[in-house]
């Protein structure tokens, strides 16, 4: 474990937070990755793994390796980096959507789903190379002798490569998601209006594991799992092809799309490390990051928004997904200065310095405390935006919200979510990317090439 930046006096305090942390991820290690939970999710997570691997690197640079190693080998032909990676020990009805519903070693086929083992057939927001390339710097030595970056550089080019090129639905230059579970945000309310046009699938013909391991009124409804079954076997039917049929919901989401230039970033220094040209990944990433600028955001509210692709409007609901942003280096300043104030005012509270920013506007009609991604805050989020502010110089509300991270991440169990207000646990605890990024706030790091 590497030294605490907590001054002697907590120290004790930050010890006890980071062996508990510790404590978590090895009861949620399976041996070639980690669940985020063992009781709501026994397989591997894709954007989970890959904050996991960040906090990891603190404990075991060699671990965190092996966590992404594992997924990029569930990667298809087509480039896609599948959501979820199934573990065949786990039995059939632990999670649903199963194996047995996403069949992607058969339906999959054509678009080069692998045979060695089953995944799911839709995506989440690409950290993978942000993630690579921190944990490369933890343990260089050790990276270099596993030829970890040579291993991961190819495969991340694909996957970016997926997203840019078979996901650019719009033809403006960014990837849509094209199922709410997608963007990690499941039932934000910008999916409401998009989500209206599914019809939901017939309750009867499925069975949802998630209500017995997590309280209803703090997961999705039903109506929504409807929806989210069959978009899910509409895009399986279809052989998981992009674009044709056009999908009934097709989103460009300004979290995801941070994420790809964020990872570009990422790419210029593990392409660099390698004696590669750097110069295509940072134009990539400029370039991403102008689309964003261009097609997401909102001058008159202050931060981006979702963008419907088949309505081709903005969607005006306020995600935290529209602040996320901030963690990119070549966002104009004038826009960085006005995401500040928008977290800093009422739709994200952010001002009072002591508590974590919620995942849906806290004045939105739609507001639930409780419910998922409709109001709790969520660690990842939280990292990803202390990470922003710290980047922007922002420097007292990036220390502000580290400390209350770490507190309320503690002070949960490592819940999966808080209501932002209360700081009340919701969902599961002992979850693994809360521990994973309490840790890595807790690490006394040097910044990992300006990322
Ligand atoms: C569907 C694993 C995942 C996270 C997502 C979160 C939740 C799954 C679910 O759990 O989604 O992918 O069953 O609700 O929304 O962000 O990656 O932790």
């Amino acid at each position: 474990m590497e030294r605490l930046a907590a001054p002697p006096g907590p120290r004790r305090q930050a010890d006890a937070v980071a062996r508990e942390a510790e404590r978590v991820l090895a009861a949620n290690w399976t041996g070639a990755s980690t669940v985020p939970s063992r009781a709501l999710y026994p397989h591997q997570w894709s954007w989970d793994s890959a904050f996991i691997a960040i906090g990891l690197r603190h404990l075991s640079p060699l671990r965190a390796q092996l966590e992404l190693r594992t997924l990029l080998g569930a990667q298809w032909g087509d480039g896609r980096v599948p959501h979820i990676v199934f573990n065949p020990a786990v039995p059939k009805g632990a999670y649903f959507p199963g194996p047995d519903f996403w069949r992607s070693s058969t339906a999959g086929r054509a678009a080069g789903a692998p045979r060695h083992v089953e995944t799911s057939g839709i995506v989440q927001p690409p950290v993978h190379a942000l993630a690579v390339w921190l944990v490369h710097r933890a343990a260089p030595r050790e990276s270099w002798r596993r030829s970890f970056l040579a291993h991961a550089y190819p495969r991340l080019r694909a996957w970016h490569r997926y997203l840019t090129g078979r996901r650019d639905l719009g033809g403006h230059g960014l990837p849509a998601v094209v199922h709410p579970w997608e963007p990690g945000m499941d039932n934000s309310p910008c999916w409401d209006a998009p989500l209206a046009r599914v019809a939901p699938a017939d309750p009867a013909s499925f069975r949802r594991a998630d209500l017995d391991a997590g309280a209803a009124a703090d997961r999705p409804t039903d109506l929504d799992y409807g929806r989210y079954v069959r978009l899910a076997a509409d895009y399986r039917d279809a052989g998981y092809a992009d674009g044709v049929p056009f999908p009934a919901f097709a989103v460009e989401d300004p979290g995801l799309c941070t994420l790809l230039a964020l990872a570009e970033h990422a790419m210029a220094e593990i392409a660099l490390a390698l004696g590669t040209d750097p110069t295509p990944h940072l134009d990539e990433a400029a370039r991403l990051t102008s689309a964003l600028v261009r097609r997401l955001w909102s001058r008159e509210a202050g931060q981006f928004l979702c963008r419907d692709v088949r309505a081709d409007a903005l969607v005006p609901e306020r995600s935290a997904a529209g602040l996320l942003p901030l963690v990119l280096p070549g966002l104009p300043a004038g826009i960085a200065a006005a995401l500040l104030r928008t977290a800093q005012g009422g739709h994200f509270g952010l001002a009072g310095g002591s508590g974590l920013a919620p995942s849906y506007d806290l004045l939105g009609t739609a507001f639930d405390p409780n419910r998922y991604w409709r109001g709790p805050a969520w660690f990842n989020v939280n990292w990803l935006l202390e990470r922003g502010l710290r980047r922007h110089g922002f420097v007292d509300p990036a220390d502000a919200l580290r400390s209350a991270v770490v507190r309320t991440a503690a002070g949960s169990g490592f819940a999966e979510y808080v209501d932002p207000r209360t700081g009340r646990p919701h969902g599961a605890r002992d979850f693994s990317w809360t521990a994973a990024l309490a840790l890595d706030l807790l690490a006394d790091d040097e910044p990992e090439g300006g990322l």
